[in-house]
């Protein structure tokens, strides 16, 4: 079909077809497309001239809006100044800077290792997991334990951890010798909670029955999302994040937060481990690290691990991992303009303010037709749907469809609903969202 365009863009199918477009129902989207042209603060702009309020921060990245300026300068002085650099023995001022001021703003964490992605943080953060455990003189600790429902990126390493069928089954067998802790969602007594859940803690205890089960000389770490995200906003019971870490602890075992999503701000607190109180020994993260504006990822590695790896001579490589892009000096550009922003607006504490406006709406929703639970935290909820029977996914994204017609981005999972709008968001907005989307459930089959 062709589709009338306000601008330059050529929609005609021949047009869209040698795209193969990710994690997307390809035929689907080419026969009804919806293109995004342009982008200011909280909204896009389609091909066909509508204004979309950003109901998800494009993918949960774009924390501090749309089409920031200072970013756009930062990133267009850099590339005209120094393209690119050789990440491997070289070095530019940049990298140095940002690495600087992101350890910054996390006592507890003294180095950053750069990635272009979240994926490629969580297989480095992997990576870096089982080398130290071999520096340490624990080489015996070869596995790694994920989490039922947990979303860890495409990466081979990131789909063995992760806990998504579909995202698995088509594969292969993966990393050999990983286990995988149950979710924590659907415990009875906490359907329509605000906030943590109250039950479920007794969750973690799942992480003694797997050491157990192997013995803790053969595992080095653990990885989790605080808050699931992709899976459908599965905020973790009161205690849960807390108990793992003390088993962690007690068997020598890496904990590592995978904050791609809830890093920069998206609960109200700079990362999830600053809002819950608890230390992991990795974070990985991406996304808001740039407000989306150019690809990078980082790991932030807890004091003491990266010293571990400086015992080797000095002469030699002490880690066998980056990527030609490592702490490109575009997306540092982009990264430092991004934090100055958040640091400038306080839109960490912005989102913490508006939380409680936030968590009221999510819960006006109670009562509303298919509607079977609400979660929310910070500035995120998910709004899950009595699946039509037989056609799973289908409810949901209807209403994404329906919602798109009326102007609000919003994304689903299955038939979650989730919203995670920037942090620059106005009570106006809020209201926005949850006016456009109540009225489309209400309509909706
Ligand atoms: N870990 C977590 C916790 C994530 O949420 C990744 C790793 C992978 O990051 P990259 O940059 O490789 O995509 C993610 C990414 C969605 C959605 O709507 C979520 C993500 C990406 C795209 C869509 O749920 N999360
Ligand atoms: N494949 C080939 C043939 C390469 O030469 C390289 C990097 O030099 C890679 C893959 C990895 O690319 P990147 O460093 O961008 O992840």
């Amino acid at each position: 079909m062709s589709v009338t365009t306000t601008n330059d863009f050529d929609a005609s199918p021949n047009s869209l077809e040698a795209f193969w477009m990710p994690f997307s129902a390809n035929r689907q989207f080419k026969q009804a497309p919806r293109l995004l042209v342009s982008a200011k603060d909280m909204h896009y702009q389609t091909h066909d001239g509508r204004q979309i309020l950003d109901g998800t921060a494009g993918l949960w990245c774009v924390n501090a809006g749309h089409g920031r300026k200072e970013i756009t300068e930062a990133v267009a002085a850099q590339i005209g100044k120094l393209d690119y650099a050789p990440a491997f023995q070289m070095g530019h001022p940049l990298a140095f800077r940002f690495a600087s001021q992101l350890t910054a703003m996390l006592p507890d964490f003294d180095h950053v290792f750069f990635t272009n992605s979240g994926s490629e943080s969580v297989d480095t953060a992997l990576k870096i997991a089982l080398a130290y455990q071999r520096t340490i003189g624990q080489g015996s600790r070869t596995r790694l334990i994920g989490r039922e429902r947990g979303y860890h990126g495409v990466g081979f390493g990131g789909i063995s951890v992760g806990g998504i069928v579909s995202n698995r089954k088509f594969f292969g067998p993966l990393l050999a010798g990983v286990d995988h802790l149950p979710h924590t969602h659907g415990v009875p007594g906490n359907s329509f909670a605000k906030g943590q859940p109250a039950n479920g803690a007794e969750l973690a205890d799942n992480l003694e029955r797997i050491v157990a089960l192997h013995d803790p000389s053969t595992i080095a770490a653990v990885i989790v999302e605080p808050v699931a995200g992709s899976t459908g906003v599965l905020i973790p019971p009161k205690g849960y994040l807390q108990k793992l870490r003390q088993i962690c602890d007690k068997h020598g075992i890496l904990l590592i937060f995978d904050e791609v999503i809830t890093g920069f701000g998206r609960l109200g607190a700079s990362f999830a481990t600053e809002y819950f109180g608890v230390v992991p020994d990795m974070i990985t993260c991406a996304k808001g690290l740039t407000n989306g504006a150019v690809p990078m990822g980082c790991v932030f590695a807890r004091k003491g691990i990266y010293d571990a790896f400086m015992s080797a001579p000095e002469n030699t490589i002490e880690l066998f991992h980056g990527y030609t892009y490592s702490a490109h000096p575009v997306a540092c550009a982009a990264g430092l303009a991004t934090l100055e922003i958040y640091k400038r607006e306080g839109l960490f504490e912005n989102a913490a303010e508006l939380a409680p406006y936030w968590e009221d709406a999510v819960h006006s929703l109670k009562g509303t037709k298919n509607v079977i639970d609400l979660r929310n935290l910070g500035l995120v909820c998910g709004i899950e749907l009595e699946p039509i029977a037989g056609k799973p996914t289908a409810r949901a994204f209807d209403a994404f469809l329906q919602c798109y017609e009326k102007g609000l981005l919003i994304r689903t999972t299955a038939d979650i609903i989730a919203l995670s709008p920037p942090l620059i968001a106005k009570k106006t907005h809020i209201d926005q969202i949850f006016d456009t989307l109540g009225g489309v459930l209400k309509t909706l089959n």
